[in-house]
């Protein structure tokens, strides 16, 4: 996993424009957005994916790197002053604390635009290409995560029953968690069969879930210097959570049963899902 993280972070350098070439300030702000934080977990799960396949591992790159382009842009964005106005982020300030907010909107907006460039010149086939566009396109629209981010804005305030707050994360978080996957698996030489269609269906629905129980449960758990970022927000923000609404402890037991749903929905594929299955103890067992 390590070796995987160190290479998404190459890679992102090398697929992000230069801070030297103009607009010198906006390349320099898309890469402090993007690059020497996070958990990489979407590059960790396209790579995991991409392995079950046979996929070559510069194709995985370029599409992980698109991944965390998306993801960093959404965070950039999420933080703005607007939206859920974070001061912190990985442990730094925010983007647009250092770079001011019109800037932290041109970033988020080159962000997506880059991430799309990087698959169109990927190293792929041009149907590898489209399948990999579709995936990103359809996890970052309004029925992905910009969709879940309005439904989350629009329920401040209110208790969302069970099954809403699953499906707001399903768009805000679990899209594009869904996406990392798939892209992984659209790497391959050869078309998915059904059965892996639905193996790594199920592995999704139960990893994107538990990363998001786990994420509330780490809000209410962990102190700002372990998170990088301002903990129970949330909360003070009556935004409806896993915790909020099940509590702490039927909460880490869910993301307890998620995690070896997650597990179960693998066995099927045998040895080759060995980087997947240890995803699933990274998230549920994650404490950042
Ligand atoms: C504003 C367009 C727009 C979308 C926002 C995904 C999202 C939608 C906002 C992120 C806000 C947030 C904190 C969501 C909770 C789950 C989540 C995505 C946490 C951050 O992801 P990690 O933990 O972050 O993978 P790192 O820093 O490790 O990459």
């Amino acid at each position: 996993m390590k070796s995987i993280v160190q290479r998404t972070e190459v890679a992102l350098a090398a697929y992000l424009p230069s801070a030297e070439s103009p607009p010198e300030t906006l390349h320099d702000a898309m890469r402090y957005a993007t690059l020497g934080g996070g958990k990489r977990v979407r590059a960790l799960l396209c790579h995991a994916a991409g392995e079950l396949v046979g996929a070559a591992p510069s194709l995985l790159d370029a599409a992980a790197s698109a991944i965390e382009m998306i993801h960093a842009y959404s965070l950039v964005h999420d933080d703005l002053p607007a939206m859920d106005n974070d001061l912190l982020r990985r442990g730094q300030p925010t983007v647009h604390v250092r770079y001011g907010e019109a800037m932290a909107i041109l970033v988020g907006d080159a962000l997506q635009a880059q991430a799309f460039a990087v698959i169109a010149d990927a190293p792929a086939s041009a149907t590898q290409r489209v399948a990999l566009m579709q995936e990103l396109a359809k996890a970052s629209s309004s029925l992905g995560l910009v969709g879940g981010q309005a439904i989350d804005l629009a329920s401040v305030g209110s208790i969302l029953p069970r099954d809403q707050l699953e499906r707001m994360h399903r768009m805000k978080t679990g899209a594009l968690l869904r996406a990392a996957v798939f892209m992984g698996a659209h790497c391959g030489p050869e078309p998915l069969t059904s059965d892996m269609l639905a193996a790594l269906d199920e592995y999704q629905r139960s990893v994107g879930l538990a990363f998001q129980v786990v994420d509330d449960i780490l809000d209410v758990t962990m102190d700002a210097a372990t998170l990088g970022k301002t903990p129970g927000k949330d909360a003070q923000d009556h935004k409806p959570t896993y915790v909020s609404l099940l509590g702490l402890e039927e909460s880490r037991e869910l993301a307890r049963q998620l995690g070896e749903r997650a597990h179960a929905a693998l066995a099927p594929l045998g040895a080759a899902a060995a980087h997947l299955d240890a995803l699933v103890d990274m998230v549920v067992h994650r404490v950042h």
